[in-house]
């Protein structure tokens, strides 16, 4: 049983000698051999891959799991993502894909000219819903029968079901926003039903929520940007005038969104202050929308799965839901988790990009061998595997310390990285994840560009990652806004948890040159901010991008170093630490050394663009 290894064409292979192959992949190469007329014309000699049971085939998530939950919530959590991760991959895989197949439809008039604005979903779409309720994908952040760690569960089967979930993610991404800032408002009495119908586990109830931000001037400049004007009425509900650009999941059955209330002689005031936060139901007890047009719905490159619609509200009522003027303070907690979910989405993608060129490389053969027994291929393959694994840990830190700000176990020092670390894995995630498909994408060949693969979906829906829920330089600066609200107290908490973890590491031999990297890495970030502390304000802004990278790559860093220093860790997890730090873990040392961030730089920055 040794492999072969003919030179085909001039070019030397490497690899094979001492490697034994499997049965199945003898018989890929003996294949090869067969005459060609003894072969099926109409077939490619290109296997699809096939992926099983994606928590079973996950080490990295079960290994987390096993080092970090108490014995007695892991036994049963193992035994719920086993049976989820057998429904994804039998039940609701070809439901994600008849979701794609079968997008949305707008119906403006029905036959006799009466307008209807109809929105028709698919009936995967809608069943996606109740799989939904009935899996607790919301409802198991807010129940806590786990205390801390329900969150941090919950999001591991938001992982498992994300690229199976036919798009079906992003309005559980927004109906869990909306769970938490109503939860966050103490759950008033008014929004008592609409909660436990957004928390439900009974498909009959459940709802789902949109999350309408985005108006005609523009989706991240929200203070500026917010034209609808809300008008009070005697019943002391109001009524929303405007125009929503870009409102995803339009099928959802009700939605928080910005408005400005007007004041007796009807003006409104403007600026971030002038923003209060409202909730509406989309549609009436009879289906009817509620003072809304739907003008069409946006022709998107990717998410064509779901209802992204342009919305005129035409006195939709609504019940304020915020103090006045702290609209855009009160819809923040909506937008942290759903730029958690971003991040879910951004990691479950790069899995299962990875996983699918990891097993088409166990089936290919070209040049005489399978792609895995190429070393260039393994290499590039390798390197998104450890791109993977350090956004991977990165997602289980930020729930993990979200579950124990949920649960009150959070220190201060926990919340203040919380707040920093969710735009940081939003961004740095977001443009993995984007490389990461590209890249696997490639690994494919010619096949990874055809449409009936799955693959092009994948990437079109992951490229909206660094994009929507703001994008990278929207949330470098909102890295900005947590440091100087903090007044430096952030950063001195993010240094010593890395410094805690570096700690932990230093006790495996294996990891010292990654524990050295990710040193010096804190030392040229602390120099930097001592230095740009005394700069013109210019010199921060300049510097938000590569801040926020070198804080995501020093944290990760930390982060792969404490799994490979666990008691049971793999060479593979050294592998991985070290892999990750040999990148540069501090873009923003090494940019200021050649004057990046000094203010004649913006004006050479220009000079270059124009
Ligand atoms: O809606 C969209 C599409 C929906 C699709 C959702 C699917 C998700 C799926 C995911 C997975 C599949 S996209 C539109 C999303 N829009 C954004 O993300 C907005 C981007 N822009 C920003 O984030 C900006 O930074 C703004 C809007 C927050 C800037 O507004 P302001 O008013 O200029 O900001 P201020 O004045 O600095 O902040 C106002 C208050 C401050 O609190 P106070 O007044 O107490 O000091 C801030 O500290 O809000 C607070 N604040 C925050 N607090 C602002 N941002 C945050 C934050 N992230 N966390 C906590």
């Amino acid at each position: 049983d040794r492999c072969q290894t003919p030179s085909v064409q001039g070019i030397t292979t490497t690899v094979g000698q001492e490697q034994s192959v499997s049965t199945q992949e003898k018989q890929v190469l003996e294949d090869l051999e067969m005459p060609l007329a003894r072969r099926p014309t109409e077939t490619l000699f290109q296997e699809q891959p096939k992926t099983g049971n994606q928590y079973l085939e996950d080490t990295l998530l079960r290994s987390y799991l096993k080092t970090h939950l108490p014995p007695k919530v892991l036994e049963e959590v193992h035994q719920d993502l086993e049976r989820f991760g057998n429904r994804l991959l039998t039940k609701i895989q070809p439901l994600g894909w008849e979701c794609e197949l079968n997008p949305p439809v707008f119906r403006q008039f029905d036959a006799w000219g009466q307008r209807v604005d109809r929105i028709d979903t698919c009936s995967a779409w809608r069943r996606m819903k109740e799989i939904s309720a009935e899996e607790g994908l919301i409802a198991e952040a807010y129940e806590r029968r786990y205390s801390n760690w329900s969150r941090l569960y919950q999001a591991v089967k938001l992982y498992l079901f994300s690229t199976s979930s036919g798009g079906f993610n992003c309005p559980l991404a927004m109906t869990d926003g909306a769970a938490k800032v109503i939860e966050s408002l103490g759950i008033p009495g008014s929004l008592k039903s609409a909660f436990d119908r957004l928390t439900s586990r009974d498909p009959k109830k459940f709802w789902t929520s949109g999350q309408w931000m985005t108006e005609r001037r523009g989706g991240s400049d929200v203070a500026n940007g917010t034209e609808t004007v809300a008008r009070r009425q005697p019943d002391g509900t109001y009524r929303l005038y405007g125009f929503k650009w870009f409102t995803s999941a339009a099928d959802s059955d009700v939605t928080l969104t910005l408005a400005r209330i007007a004041d007796a002689e009807g003006q409104c005031p403007q600026g971030s202050r002038g923003l209060s936060l409202f909730f509406l139901r989309v549609r009436d007890e009879e289906g009817k929308l509620n003072n809304i047009q739907v003008q069409r719905l946006k022709d998107k490159l990717g998410t064509r799965q779901m209802a992204t619609a342009e919305l005129w509200l035409q006195g939709a009522r609504a019940e304020l839901i915020s103090a006045e003027g702290r609209g855009v303070a009160s819809i923040s907690n909506m937008l942290n988790v759903t730029r958690i979910h971003n991040v879910i989405a951004a990691v479950a993608s790069m899995r299962r990009m990875i996983s699918l060129s990891r097993e088409y490389a166990r089936r290919r053969v070209a040049f005489g061998k399978l792609l895995k027994d190429h070393p260039l291929h393994m290499q590039t393959i390798a390197r998104m595997e450890v791109q993977w694994r350090g956004a991977f840990l990165l997602l289980m830190e930020v729930v993990r310390l979200l579950g124990l700000a949920e649960t009150n176990l959070a220190s201060e020092q926990d919340q203040l990285l919380l707040r920093l670390l969710i735009p940081v894995a939003k961004l740095y995630t977001g443009k993995q994840a984007t490389a990461v498909a590209v890249e696997a994408m490639e690994s494919f060949g010619g096949q990874g560009y055809m449409e009936d693969t799955g693959v092009p979906v994948i990437l079109r829906d992951t490229l909206v990652l660094s994009i929507w829920e703001g994008t990278t330089n929207i949330l470098s600066l909102d890295v900005l806004r947590s440091l100087a609200k903090s007044q430096g107290q952030v950063m001195a908490v993010f240094l010593s948890t890395v410094q805690k973890k570096l700690e932990l590491a230093l006790g495996t031999a294996g990891l010292a040159p990654a524990v050295q990297r990710v040193q010096e890495a804190t030392g040229g970030l602390t120099q930097f901010l001592e230095k740009a502390g005394s700069e013109p304000a210019v010199t921060m802004e300049l510097a938000a991008r590569d801040l926020s990278y070198s804080l995501a790559r020093i944290y990760t860093g930390a982060l792969l170093m404490e799994h490979a220093a666990r008691p049971g860790a793999s060479s593979t997890d050294t592998c991985a630490a070290l892999r990750w730090c040999n990148q540069e873990l501090c873009p923003v040392a090494a940019e200021s050394g050649s004057g990046s961030y000094r203010a004649g730089a913006a004006l050479q920055d220009t000079a270059l663009v124009y």
